[in-house]
C-alpha cells in the first residue's frame, strides 16, 4: 500500500498512528504529498486534493482518513479500531467526526495566515473556527472518551491535541486540564502516538 500524506498532516498521523499500531506500518511506503502543486497526481487521485490518500495494491485510491482507518480495521478483521458493539461503535465514530472538526477548524485557522495577506486577514473568521475548537474541547472534557481504549474517537482526539500543541491555533493545556490529563493517559499507553510526531 502506497500513503500518499506528509509527516506534518494531522489527519496524515491519524492513519501513520492506527498502522504502527497495527504493525501495517510495514505494509505500507509513505511518499509526500503537496496539495499546492498542480502537478502532484494528488489532485488526480483524490479530486479535493486532500490527503491522506491511501493507494490500494489493486490500485484503488482510498480517502479521506475515516475510510482509511476503515479500511485498516477491515484488514485486521475488525474491532480493532472500530468497536464491534454498535454503541461503542457510534460513540467512537462521533468522537472521531468531533475531533475531525477540531482539526479542520485547526487547519482552517493555519491557512488564514499562511494563504491569506495580512491586510486582508479576517478576524471574525478566525475567531469563528476558534470558537468551534474551544466548544469541542469543552464537550470532549465533560465526556472525555476512555483513555485506554485505541480506537477511531482517542485516535483521532489524540492526532487534534497534538496539532493544537504543535501549531498553537489555541492554548488549551492552560483551560482544559482533563484533557491534558486525558492525553498524558492516551500517551502512556499508546506509545505509537510519541512515534509518530512529524519532528521525530
Ligand atoms: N476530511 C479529510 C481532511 C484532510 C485534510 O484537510 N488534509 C489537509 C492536510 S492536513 C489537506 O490536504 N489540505 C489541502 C487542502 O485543503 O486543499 C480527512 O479526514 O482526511
Amino acid at each position: 500500500m502506497l500513503l500518499r500524506s506528509t509527516l506534518t498532516s494531522p489527519f496524515g498521523r491519524k492513519v501513520r498512528l492506527a498502522a504502527t499500531r497495527l504493525r501495517l506500518i510495514e505494509r505500507m511506503r509513505i511518499e509526500p504529498a503537496d496539495p499546492l502543486d498542480a502537478a502532484d497526481v494528488l489532485r488526480h487521485d483524490n479530486p479535493l486534493g486532500k490527503m491522506p490518500l491511501l493507494v490500494l495494491d489493486d490500485g484503488r485510491r482510498l480517502y479521506d482518513s475515516r475510510v482509511i482507518l476503515e479500511h485498516l480495521d477491515h484488514l485486521m478483521g475488525g474491532g480493532a479500531l472500530l468497536p464491534r458493539d454498535w454503541e461503542s461503535r457510534f460513540d467512537a465514530l462521533t468522537q472521531q467526526a468531533l475531533a475531525d472538526g477540531i482539526m479542520d477548524a485547526a487547519i482552517l485557522v493555519v491557512y488564514e495566515s499562511r494563504h491569506r495577506p495580512k491586510e486582508i486577514r479576517h478576524e471574525p473568521w478566525l475567531a469563528y473556527q476558534g470558537g468551534k475548537i474551544e466548544r469541542a474541547l469543552d464537550a470532549f472534557a465533560a465526556h472525555p472518551p476512555d483513555p485506554e481504549a485505541f480506537h477511531v474517537g482517542t485516535i483521532t482526539l489524540a492526532c487534534a491535541l497534538g496539532y493544537l500543541d504543535w501549531r498553537k491555533q489555541v492554548d488549551w493545556r492552560s483551560t482544559h486540564a482533563a484533557l491534558v490529563a486525558w492525553l498524558d493517559r492516551f500517551r502512556a499507553n499508546v506509545p505509537e502516538f510519541d512515534a509518530t510526531k512529524a519532528e521525530s
